[in-house]
């Protein structure tokens, strides 16, 4: 089962909580370890296995990842930005240890995910493995999701049309979840370009489909449930599919959303199935 790999994975590459700076360690572990639905990862595990990637590769990229999602919602958390209690049914980063380590966590787990790419072999050829720490990078930075991050920042108290909350999603959640895929297809057999169109166009479609999910579950679903405290997009006055579409046209569009995910997949075969079976999960999910 790929989450108790994952979770295995990450617990080794870690730094050991006996290593100075203990409590900076501690407070890493606490942020990634134990939680999380893994579903970064689960996607880099699907599309390796579409291009029959080596797991012990796929697990690297996958772990490189999920720090980079850790420590986005370590300081997504924080009083600065969304300023909340409770993550993955735990409380905050922050709040468990405090503001300085929690940016401190951040800090340090970004580069980890890039130091563990580049200690391990997760591709045959050496420009592929700097692909990949290319497509990270620019997943996670000004024109990806932190980028995203600003704009939702900016956002908050303002109307959005829809393709403006679209551009907002595509770069702050998106654009992590297409890392994921693309480098997990990227361990494997090196795919086609137009095979590599086809997974692009998958991803991007599930991370939008994961987003509008969210919103309705913020909207729909409740804090002991979801693990972080739910109904908070509508007391924060942020732009939501939810506020700009109502309830029932959300989750329409979510649907719509599934469709176009399969379709994408249409000329794959069997190789295909865990990335069918997630765009499933990532729509019909109630956590
Ligand atoms: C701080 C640079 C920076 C970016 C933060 C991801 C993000 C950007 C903010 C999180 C806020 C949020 C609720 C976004 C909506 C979608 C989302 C990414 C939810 C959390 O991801 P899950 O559901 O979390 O995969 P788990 O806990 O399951 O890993």
């Amino acid at each position: 089962m790929v989450q108790a790999r994952m979770e295995e994975t990450l617990q080794r590459l870690l730094p050991a909580l006996d290593i100075v700076p203990q409590r900076l360690h501690r407070a890493m572990r606490y942020a990634v370890l134990g939680g999380g639905k893994r579903v970064r990862p689960l996607l880099a595990f699907a599309a390796g296995e579409l291009t029959r990637a080596d797991p012990a590769r796929i697990e690297i990229v996958a772990a490189a990842v999920e720090m980079i999602h850790a420590y986005s919602l370590v300081h997504d958390d924080m009083p600065c930005m969304d300023n909340d209690v409770l993550r993955r049914g735990k409380p905050t980063c922050h709040v468990e240890f405090d503001e300085a380590t929690a940016l401190l966590v951040g800090d340090a787990l970004q580069p980890l995910a890039f130091q563990i790419i580049a200690d391990h072999t997760i591709a045959d050829d050496a420009l592929t493995r700097i692909e990949m720490m290319r497509i990270l990078a620019a997943a996670s930075g000004s024109r990806g999701m932190a980028g995203g991050q600003a704009i939702d920042l900016a956002s908050v108290g303002k109307t959005l049309s829809l393709p403006e909350l679209e551009f907002m999603h595509i770069h702050k959640t998106g654009a992590l979840i297409r890392a994921a895929v693309a480098m997990g297809a990227r361990c494997g057999e090196v795919p086609e370009a137009r095979q590599l169109d086809r997974l692009e166009h998958y991803a991007k479609t599930v991370g939008l489909a994961f987003q509008v999910v969210d919103d309705v579950l913020d909207s729909d679903g409740s804090t002991a449930t979801l693990g972080k405290t739910a109904g908070k997009d509508a007391v924060q006055e942020k732009p939501t599919y939810v506020s700009i579409l109502g309830l029932a046209r959300a989750r329409a569009l979510a649907e719509e959303l599934r469709a176009e995910a399969h379709a994408a997949l249409a000329s794959f075969g069997a190789e295909a199935v865990r990335l069918r079976e997630l765009a499933d999960f990532i729509v019909l999910r109630k956590f």
